[in-house]
């Protein structure tokens, strides 16, 4: 063998020797499983019209025992799938050593209007180890701007009729619009961008567009109107076309309880569409809402009114009016106006309302003709009724959310909501009904006018549960079926309010986006669905609604116009954007909505004098047993408006020093420490006593929870509080204000027992007393109904308004017991209570990260926790127990190790340290 031969016979021994390391190396380390669930924004999942050119990404790692945490991640962008990843040609952020998986900005090239985007994600795991490539995701923009519309408003002018309604009401009869075009070559892709000054429904060749209801939404209409994005590829073909469009007041133009909203709300509904078509040739071809479309009003749909309901006759029905299939000789031109400049035009930010449950009466029974259905839980929505009728008879469809003692409708609660349907035959047969314009808050239905040779069936009636369209977003449940059934209570209020825009209510002639409400409620809503995206649009109208001096109007979109502000509601610009901060951990939210805590704090301060406030308030909404028999309850306004004043002022600091403000952050500090001082000179005494104004449990509330007390008189204030309670039998004196600050305080001070006994209490004041008179939602009112009283005499007594329901927080986080220590859940508290009224609780709970649970049950002295960490998270865990006694971890004598790491072991507890994985621990508690 020559040298030569020798040399290449040991060259090749070596590569190979190198080729069979790498392989090796490669088999032992094998790219690790993609990350998944990505998201964009706020939570949105791959969407069509999507509002915002400048996303943010996130991701949830794998559950699995390689992937504790996230050391660096890659995320690629393109115009196009083929080009991921390795040529992304929108943006490559290249591998950033970074733990963030959770709200990354975009920072690529420019994307405009219309734009398909698509991208992946990897990433690094703490030991620096690759995971594949996620599978792609994409998003498609919206129209962003008011100049991507070529298209005009249009409609009948059905002002000039000038029928009155209820409460001497503009009504305006529902239109129908429609327009024929023809198509001569293939159709690759064909885009509806659609919106209206009203509500609509829309089809193209007679088939529906979508199953979104009450669509596009209610904003601020002088400021915003969200348009929709549909995909109809399917829908429009080669040849001749037809679009066809159902158009009712909705918000827009129909009756509000006050009526007086900053846009002009008595002109009549309008209509605006822009259809964009490309063709298989690459032409494009788009048709837009102009003067060749044409309307009439004499449809089928007579009347169509949010707090009123529907007249629908069949007699007028138009076969065949949405396709090419008509003649609309005797159809009239549409009137057109252009689109204004200071109105924005912008995709709808969150999602559409549908039909999101489906309810089946479990009882029939007859009253005075009417047939009811009981639902058996109030619920909001539409019935879907299939029904006998007889040629000429109107069926005659009520609505309650309760009987009243004798069986009769209990409907003096809707005020002046007229809340009927009304289905005219055209002949004998089944007919099959479904109102499209209006929703109810029911229990109970009553139909009469149908067929009555027919035996009624439960068949007849069903319950089209309607609320935006989010997904559940964690669940409650324990060893005690009424708090269960709070629990219950809680998710059917948020479903039954969350109807586009957070509403006070949904039955009665008012469901307006009340503030303060929506400050109460909020984080408990947090908790139980996906709705980030929810509030952040609805924030964004809190941000158009702000008046010049910085005033939060009572209801946003605001319908009254009034142009003062109450203190505690107005405050929802500042607690809303902290607490969906801390739920998220994303810093977009604050930065939006800043500039309006600042405004905010400026109207704080104009209505203030030496820092005591004088700002009007509903004050303590509702609270039980006033002395003074007021709604307004016995908390004075001013000490409230100042307690307000400096929990905005403190939440405005904390959110400066999260965007990096620090010249803000130190005056924002600064000025909330100067009203504290206010507060305290002005309301406490010497002693840590409310001094010359009443002294009730939430005063004391306020300025334990809001800190703004010296150490020294906290402690005399807490007493105070405790006999305060103690006073009231141990019950609670609050209304909408105080009542979500009970929780908060007295677990701050300990009282965990306590708090657990009002909210196990049976008796008026209660969470458990409305579930004992028959609750199925949250009430208004403690005492809205009660089996021996009878009904509330007030009108004012919606049985479905969500703000008690504010107890939800304390349920997730301590009864449960999962809460973030950091924002966005990074760092997890694992700490339930349990507490002798239960032997188990348990919540699973979805946070930015994945997945969190906590489970615990107490049997025999054992105190028993299955705990779920996600990804990329780590938590403390606080176990009850004699510490005594030995700690079991995965059924072992527990040992700390380089993850789980003991803490603490004192006063009753173990606190231990652990990354993200399952753990079951076991604690005696004797
Ligand atoms: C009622 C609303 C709402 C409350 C205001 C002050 O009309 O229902 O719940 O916030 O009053």
């Amino acid at each position: 063998m020559t040298k030569q031969s020798n040399f290449a016979i040991a060259f090749y021994a070596l590569l190979s020797l190198v080729i069979l390391n790498l392989t090796s190396c490669k088999n032992q380390q094998p790219f690790l499983q993609n990350a998944e669930s990505l998201t964009i924004s706020e939570g949105f999942k791959n969407p069509l019209g999507f509002y915002n050119a400048a996303p943010t990404f996130s991701w949830n790692l794998p559950v699995e025992t390689d992937v504790k945490s996230q050391s660096a991640y890659q995320i690629v962008v393109a115009s196009n799938p083929d080009l991921l990843p390795n040529k992304a040609d929108l943006w490559d952020s290249k591998k950033q050593v970074s733990e963030q998986s959770t709200f990354i900005a975009y920072a690529g090239k420019n994307l405009n209007s219309r734009q398909k985007v698509y991208w992946q994600v990897k990433y690094w795991n703490q030991e620096n180890v690759e995971s594949n490539w996620s599978e792609i995701n994409h998003f498609e923009l919206g129209l962003l701007n008011n100049k991507d519309w070529k298209a005009q408003w249009i409609g009948i002018d059905t002002a000039k009729d000038s029928i009155r309604g209820r409460e001497k009401v503009l009504i305006h009869k529902p239109q129908y619009l429609r327009k024929v075009f023809d198509l001569t070559n293939e159709v690759a892709s064909a885009r509806l961008y659609i919106t209206a000054k009203g509500v609509f429904d829309v089809s193209i060749n007679g088939e529906n567009v979508s199953d979104d209801v009450m669509s596009p939404g209610f904003t601020t209409y002088d400021k915003r109107i969200e348009t929709l994005t549909y995909d109809v590829t399917a829908l429009v073909k080669s040849g001749q076309n037809a679009i066809g469009v159902e158009l009712a007041s909705g918000w827009h133009s129909g009756r509000l309880l006050w009526g007086t909203t900053p846009w002009d709300n008595t002109i009549s509904p309008k209509f605006l569409a822009q259809l964009e078509i490309t063709m298989k040739d690459g032409s494009k071809e788009t048709i837009v809402t102009d003067n060749s479309w044409k309307g009439m009003t004499n449809g089928p749909l007579q009347f169509a009114e949010i707090y009123d309901g529907e007249i629908y006759n069949e007699n007028l029905e138009i076969p065949n009016w949405s396709t090419n299939n008509f003649d609309d000789k005797d159809w009239s031109p549409v009137e057109v106006a252009i689109i204004e400049d200071n109105v924005k035009l912008e995709p709808k930010r969150h999602t559409t309302v549908k039909g999101k449950l489906v309810l089946t009466p479990q009882e029939i029974t007859e009253k005075d003709g009417g047939i009811i259905f009981d639902l058996k839980q109030n619920m909001v929505g539409v019935p879907l009724v299939k029904v006998p009728m007889k040629k000429g008879d109107t069926l005659k469809i009520r609505f309650s959310e309760m009987l009243s003692p004798d069986g009769t409708f209990y409907t003096k609660n809707y005020r002046s909501a007229h809340s009927t349907d009304y289905f005219i035959a055209a002949q004998d047969g089944d007919i099959e009904y479904m109102p499209k314009f209006t929703f109810h808050g029911f229990r109970f239905v009553e139909l009469s006018g149908f067929d009555t040779s027919k035996e009624p069936s439960k068949s007849w009636v069903k319950g089209i549960v309607l609320y935006s369209d989010f997904d559940d977003n964690g669940t409650f449940t324990s060893s005690h079926d009424k708090l269960n059934k709070l629990q219950s209570n809680i998710v059917w209020g948020l479903r039954g309010n969350f109807l586009d825009i957070p509403t006070d209510c949904p039955q009665r002639n008012e469901r307006l986006g009340w503030t303060g409400d929506a400050q109460v409620f909020g984080p408990t809503s947090m908790f139980n669905a996906d709705v980030y995206k929810f509030w952040a649009s609805w924030l964004q109208s809190v941000r158009e609604a702000q008046l010049q001096d910085g005033a939060i109007p009572w209801t946003v979109p605001d319908s009254r116009g009034n142009k003062i502000a109450s203190s505690g509601w107005g405050d929802v610009c500042t607690v809303i954007p902290w607490k969906i901060y801390m739920r998220t951990g994303d810093t977009r939210i604050l930065e939006e909505n800043f500039e309006m805590m600042q405004n905010w704090l400026e109207y704080h301060k104009l209505k203030s004098k030496k820092y005591i406030s004088n700002m009007m308030s509903f004050s303590d909404w509702l609270q039980p047993h006033p002395e003074n028999g007021d709604t307004k309850g016995d908390t004075s306004l001013n000490l409230i408006g100042t307690a307000y004043f400096a929990y905005s002022a403190k939440l405005t600091a904390q959110a400066a020093k999260v965007l990096g403000k620090k010249e803000e952050q130190a005056k924002y500090h600064t000025l909330y420490k100067t009203i504290a001082k206010a507060f305290e000179n002005e309301f406490f005494d010497e002693n840590g006593k409310i001094k010359g104004v009443t002294e009730t449990q939430t005063s004391y509330l306020l300025a334990l929870a809001f800190d703004l007390l010296p150490e020294s008189k906290q402690q005399i204030a807490k007493s105070n509080l405790l006999e305060k309670i103690k006073e009231a039998d141990n019950h609670l004196r609050t209304g909408f204000l105080g009542t979500p600050l009970l929780s908060q305080v007295l677990d701050e001070m300990g009282e965990i027992d306590l708090m657990y006994k009002l909210l196990f209490n049976e008796t008026y004041p209660s969470w458990f007393y409305s579930i004992n008179q028959g609750a199925t939602t949250i009430w208004e009112r403690w005492n809205s109904y009660s089996k021996t009283e009878g009904f509330n005499p007030q009108n004012m007594n919606s049985l479905n308004h969500y703000a008690y329901g504010a107890i939800g927080e304390w349920m997730y986080e301590r009864v449960a017991g999962i809460a973030p220590l950091e924002a966005g859940y990074k760092k997890i508290r694992i700490s339930p209570i349990p507490n002798e009224k239960l032997t188990s609780a348990s919540a699973i709970l979805n946070t930015p990260y994945g997945k969190v649970s906590s489970s615990w049950k107490l049997e025999n002295n054992t105190f028993q926790l299955e705990t779920t960490i996600p990804p990329n998270t780590t938590a403390t865990i606080i176990i009850p127990a004699n510490v005594k006694e030995e700690l079991r971890l995965n059924g072992e004598t527990f040992k700390q190790d380089s993850n789980v790491k003991l803490i603490n072991a004192k006063n009753g507890f173990y606190e231990i340290m652990v990354p993200s994985g399952t753990y079951s621990f076991q604690s005696s508690i004797k």
